[in-house]
């Protein structure tokens, strides 16, 4: 199914007074309002193609139905959520879940629905059907060999992919690592991972990116062996220029100060971007902003800061794509909730008072400093924000003009009730 711009268009014109009226009396206490209007337009926020279906977790899993069940349905997806937002321009791959068979043609449909194709994603966390080799034990750090070949291989492959749908980036998460004191020997497998990362660097198009995420557990429960950002980093720096380290929200121990780590990586030039979503314990995936909107808040105004200090455009200088699973909502209801966080954290981002900010630390005035990031973050940005998507050509209102056209009732009738969405 794809939106008919008159359906938005009509949204619009019935909800428009409430919100003319909310906007003016917010634009009239922002300074730069067309700046900032300006820049949130521009800010697009990739959507990962395992998003679009319904999660579960090892106790089960409760299908939603209308889910995507192939890679144009998702690309569909896709396209109706960047209709409702016009911040989702475009969708990140997994491969070998969604491998293009016919790249020329899923790039048209891309097209058709304004969409580009942003990182593309390797997956040596499952073994496939046919495969020589198993990651039961790990993939580039493996003790073997042949299946650091095979892990190899197949990022360079992903690779391939990705030229022919015009991305530029290999994203590249490992589950390696160990579940108990003694497996492994952890000066090897980060020797063996490193040299594993080099063939397929030297295999990267000079203006592709490498994207090297990390995480502190999970699967494995003893060790991980890009565990944190300073390893993942380490990396970075012994591969070259490519190479970068992506920020996942929800990879960190608990009450790591995720917005001191941006804000060094970013200085150093090796910050790749996100993978935005929520936690509170562990790597839940859940919706962005649903259970620590102020620290994202924070991250929000350390990218500010230091890309504004490094000369760097806020849209397109950082990998920007959300990572999460639903297990109980409408995954296109999820992302559109997901988007709209990010969307009010940046915009309270570019209203803090960034001159006034640096005086009061210059003076260690803690209270004002403490002040002017919180006048930010109490700020209900979400007229601006809703402003941005109206000159865009969006709904003021996303999810509620999704339900009001029973979106999810239309995808269950095309696709059937009872659908699996490939990938996780
Ligand atoms: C896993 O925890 C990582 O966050 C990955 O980025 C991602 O979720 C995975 O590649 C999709 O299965
Ligand atoms: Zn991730
Ligand atoms: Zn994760
Ligand atoms: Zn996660």
């Amino acid at each position: 199914m794809k939106l008919d711009q008159h359906h938005i268009d009509s949204f619009n014109s019935d909800s428009h007074k409430d919100h003319d009226r909310a906007f003016l009396h917010l634009a009239d206490k922002v300074p730069d309002i067309q700046y900032v209007l300006q820049q949130l337009q521009e800010f697009q926020v990739a959507i990962p193609s395992w998003a679009l279906g319904t999660g579960g977790t090892r106790f089960g899993r409760f299908s939603g139905g209308g889910e995507p069940r192939n890679l144009e349905e998702k690309i569909g997806d896709v396209g109706l959520l960047h209709a409702l937002n016009r911040s989702s321009g475009s969708i990140s791959l997994h491969i070998p879940w969604d491998i293009p068979e016919n790249a020329p043609a899923i790039k048209a449909l891309a097209a058709q629905h304004d969409l580009r194709f942003d990182a593309v994603n390797s997956n040596t966390f499952q073994d496939q059907p046919g495969q020589a080799h198993s990651y039961k034990f790990g993939s580039l750090h493996h003790t073997d060999k042949a299946v650091r070949k095979q892990a190899i291989e197949h990022n360079i492959e992903v690779v391939k992919y990705g030229i022919e749908l015009g991305s530029d980036v290999l994203s590249l998460w490992l589950s390696d690592g160990s579940n108990f004191p003694g497996q492994l020997n952890f000066r090897q497998a980060f020797q063996r991972t490193l040299e594993s990362l080099q063939e397929i660097y030297a295999a990267l198009p000079d203006d592709w990116k490498l994207y090297i995420e990390y995480k502190c557990s999970e699967p494995n429960f003893y060790s991980t062996t890009i565990a944190d950002w300073g390893q993942s980093l380490m990396l970075a720096n012994k591969l070259g220029s490519k190479a970068l380290t992506l920020v996942d929200l929800g990879h960190h121990l608990p009450n790591a100060n995720i917005e001191q780590i941006v804000a060094l990586l970013l200085m150093e030039g090796k910050l790749a971007g996100f993978h935005f979503n929520d936690s509170k314990y562990g790597d839940d995936d859940l919706t962005v902003g649903s259970i620590n909107p102020y620290q994202l808040f924070l991250i929000f105004n350390e990218l500010v800061e230091g890309m504004d200090a490094r000369g760097m455009r806020h849209a397109t200088d950082l990998g920007w794509m959300i990572d999460a699973s639903h297990n109980v909502k409408d995954p296109l209801e999820d992302l559109l909730q997901s988007v709209e966080a990010i969307m009010i954290a940046y915009a309270q981002a570019l209203l803090v008072d960034a001159k006034a900010l640096e005086a009061a630390r210059q003076s260690n005035d803690v209270v004002t400093a403490q002040e002017i990031l919180q006048e930010a973050y109490r700020t209900d940005v979400r007229p601006l924000v809703a402003q941005a998507r109206l000159l865009s050509g969006a709904a003021i209102q996303p999810v509620k003009l999704y339900r009001s056209l029973k979106v999810r009732d239309q995808l269950i009738r095309e696709r059937g009730a009872k659908t699996v969405a490939t990938g996780l």
